[in-house]
């Protein structure tokens, strides 16, 4: 099978971690006979120094044009003083947007070497399994006015989203649930926001065409609060984009590390994006140490839901585990008697468990 795809480092640690990728997949391509040929753009901060946008026309044509998008991070303190416009996360909200990638999969899930590596109680995260739906291509993302105004002593943001819009996401909520433990968590602030009470709503209307699928009403502050102390009460979680965004971030303390974090941005057909849920990391950018293990993640994503490769991907995540039961993790983890080592290290650990 040949299949395009586009890969967009990005800044910070993207580039490390891009070649993490490009190795798991070349490896996958010689295990089960597939051919992957890559074309690489840029985006975020690098492509505002290169071409002095965050998203150049070449990269939304690159993508448009392959079967699956692979992305490392944007963003950087380089590049905090710019106008909005040029701002490298205009890059990836960008490209978002351009693909039409509404629904942002945050899948959730312990690895048992690393049940301790958490600050929370074990046996308080033991089992965690948690998909975060999260809208990506609305709210206060993307509302206007988003601006200073009054020589800038007062400001600005919209947060808008029409019933279109929280009704494909939602149906996501649901069809997700329904092929797993048939639990949906609809979470909002329907208590201040008028948006959210018209999310309530539809999540009301949606809910009569998936009568098997229990629903539960939360409000933001109380889900964040359960997140940490009751995290196995979750199943599948589906909210607005900002709220998703926090929320995902959150509960990556249950698996000991943001780094670990995959996700999948998706439509409901053609292109999909994949990208670790972390940012650029500018602190240990260039040192060798970043996790590479939340993009290896995203590959084995790309490969299930894009290429329907549910083997490949299933063998990504078990080598995966094992590179972790062996010991074997970067700075931002701790395993008990672990060997720490850098990104190649850690991704050589997870070759050598796929190839034997
Ligand atoms: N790989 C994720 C990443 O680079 N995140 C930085 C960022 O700009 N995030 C904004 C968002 O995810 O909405």
């Amino acid at each position: 099978m040949n299949k395009k795809i586009t890969l967009l480092p990005g800044d910070g640690v993207g580039k490390e971690i891009m070649e993490s990728a490009r190795v798991v997949l070349n490896t996958i391509a010689s295990e089960y006979d597939h051919r992957f040929s890559f074309r690489e753009h840029a985006i975020g901060g690098e492509a505002i120094d290169q071409y002095g946008t965050p998203l150049p026309e070449d990269t939304i044509q690159a993508c448009e044009d392959s079967d699956a998008v692979l992305l490392g991070a944007v963003g950087g303190p380089k590049w905090d003083g710019n106008p909005p416009h040029l701002r490298p996360e205009k890059g990836l909200l960008g490209i978002r947007k351009k693909l039409g990638l509404f629904a942002n999969l945050r899948p959730v899930q312990g690895f048992s070497s690393l049940l301790h590596a958490s600050p929370l109680k074990e046996e308080v995260i033991n089992g965690s399994d948690i998909l975060i739906i999260r809208e990506l291509t609305g709210g206060l993302y993307f509302g206007r006015p988003s601006e200073r105004r009054n020589n800038g002593e007062e400001v600005v943001d919209t947060l808008a989203y029409s019933r279109h819009e929280m009704e494909r996401i939602i149906e996501k909520g649901f069809q997700s649930a329904q092929i797993r433990s048939k639990r949906l968590t609809s979470v909002d602030k329907a208590n201040v926001l008028e948006s959210s009470r018209m999310w309530r709503e539809v999540v009301g209307e949606k809910a009569k065409d998936y009568p098997d699928v229990e629903v539960e009403h939360l409000l933001v502050d109380a889900a964040a609060m359960k997140l940490i102390t009751e995290p196995n009460r979750f199943d599948v979680i589906v909210t607005e984009n900002l709220f998703g965004d926090i929320l995902s971030d959150e509960a990556s303390v249950l698996t000991g590390s943001l780094g670990m974090l995959p996700s999948a941005s998706i439509r409901t057909d053609g292109v999909g994006l994949y990208e670790p849920v972390h940012g650029s990391a500018p602190d240990i950018a260039g040192k060798g140490i970043a996790n590479p293990l939340g993009m290896i993640l995203s590959v084995a994503l790309m490969l299930r839901h894009s290429f329907q490769m549910e083997e490949e991907a299933a063998e990504i995540e078990k080598a995966v585990n094992e590179c972790l039961e062996q010991g074997y993790h970067t700075g931002d983890l701790d395993i008990k008697d672990g060997k720490k080592v850098g990104t190649k290290e850690v991704t050589e650990a997870v070759i050598e468990n796929l190839t034997t």
